[in-house]
């Protein structure tokens, strides 16, 4: 299992807040390469597919309005652990209480409207990664 790679989604909320520039910025200063970027819309049924974990959890509904509201972007980070690294540069899943200077401390307003998702597992990485592109290769 490939361990330097992750998956990320700047959010419809950042998006429509006119973030995306800022946020690829802290990403690149971060030290991650992006392998793979997409501007996109998420059907809703596309959404569910995404969240699928989270299918019987109370928030899914909502989630998936949230994540189908407006544009995202989509895209493949390439760093030595970048999983846990990315992890650390986004800050914790409510930016009520993610640390001061990260992604989500910086641009995110709520625990639905978190502005960015980042992969929890070298699994999901390559799972999700493959979601939303053919390949993890460069081409
Ligand atoms: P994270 O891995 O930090 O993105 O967090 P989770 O996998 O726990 O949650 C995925 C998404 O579900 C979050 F980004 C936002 C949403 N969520 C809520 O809306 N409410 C919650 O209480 C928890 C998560």
């Amino acid at each position: 299992m490939e361990t330097n790679k992750t998956f990320t989604m700047i959010k419809p909320d950042a998006v429509a807040n006119g973030h995306i520039g800022a946020i690829l910025d802290q990403i690149i200063k971060g030290g991650f390469k992006i392998v793979a970027m997409k501007y996109t819309w998420l059907t809703p049924e596309k959404a569910g597919q995404f969240y699928a974990i989270h299918g019987e959890r109370p928030f899914f509904k909502d989630l998936v309005s949230f994540m189908t509201s407006g544009p995202i972007v989509a895209a493949i980070l390439e760093k030595d652990n970048a999983v846990e690294d990315f992890r650390k540069l986004i800050g914790a899943t409510d930016p009520a209480k993610a640390e001061a200077g990260t992604i989500r401390n910086l641009f995110a307003k709520s625990i639905d409207a978190n502005a960015i998702h980042g992969s929890d597992s070298n699994e999901n990485a390559k799972i999700e990664g493959d979601f939303f592109f053919s390949s993890f290769e460069k081409f």
